[in-house]
């Protein structure tokens, strides 16, 4: 039997949780090697051999070696096509990559700052002010994915059916509610009914940090 893939990532990153969430829902065996930025794990001869701008997620498996969440998204649904996580339809597919850059490129770099402010910052000199500031700009980015999603009248990103674009949204949303960002059913109600829908899949409470709990 062929070893478990190898996951190399950090608690709660979002980067880190759509490949652990996509891992769990196609049933592959991985191991976790969870590495840790304030140790410095990240910038050691090892880790920069797997992801050399020293950042996770970074996979192993096998003799395949990848880092960038997206590619290696993309070659588990390459490699191990059961049970799809991508529409089979083409304009489908490129619909859900159009949500997956949109929490990758429009969304995350907005939350970047509140990242920095609050978890890159000790607690004694947090500016809360500036943090607030933040989290409503980023609310109004959500304000427009909730518009968005909810609009096309289903109970996924993409309407009717689960896919990968759920996995990165959900990863996305959590990780700005740890910034902050309440995912509250009275500004995001599709939002708040969709995560409660997809906490009730096992890949949920199997990826969930334990960090988090
Ligand atoms: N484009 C990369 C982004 C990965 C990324 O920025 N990950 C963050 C963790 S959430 C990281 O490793 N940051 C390096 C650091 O914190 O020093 C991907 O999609 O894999």
């Amino acid at each position: 039997m062929a070893d478990p893939m190898r996951l190399y990532t950090m608690p709660g990153s979002p980067y880190g949780r759509r490949v652990e969430l996509a891992l769990t829902e196609k049933g592959l065996a991985y191991e976790m090697f969870p590495l840790s930025r304030s140790d410095g794990d990240l910038q050691t001869e090892e880790h920069l051999k797997r992801s050399p701008h020293g950042r996770v997620p970074a996979l192993i498996d096998g003799d395949v070696t990848l880092y960038e969440s997206q590619v290696i998204l993309d070659y588990l649904e390459d490699r191990y096509p059961e049970p799809p996580l991508m529409p089979s339809d083409a304009a489908a597919r490129a619909q859900a990559r159009v949500e997956e850059f949109e929490a990758l490129l429009y969304y995350l770099p907005v939350f970047a700052p509140i990242a920095k402010l609050k978890f890159m910052t000790p607690p004694e000199e947090r500016d809360q002010a500036a943090i607030n500031a933040a989290v409503e700009t980023l609310a109004g980015e959500q304000d427009k994915l909730e518009t968005r999603v909810a609009g096309r009248g289903g109970d996924y990103i993409l309407g009717a059916g689960f896919s990968r674009a759920d996995l990165s949204w959900l990863t996305t949303v959590e990780i700005a509610e740890r910034g902050g960002l309440a995912l509250d059913a009275a500004r995001f109600p599709w939002l708040a009914a969709w995560r409660a829908r997809l906490s009730e899949r096992p890949s949920y409470e199997a990826t969930y940090p334990a960090n988090w709990k």
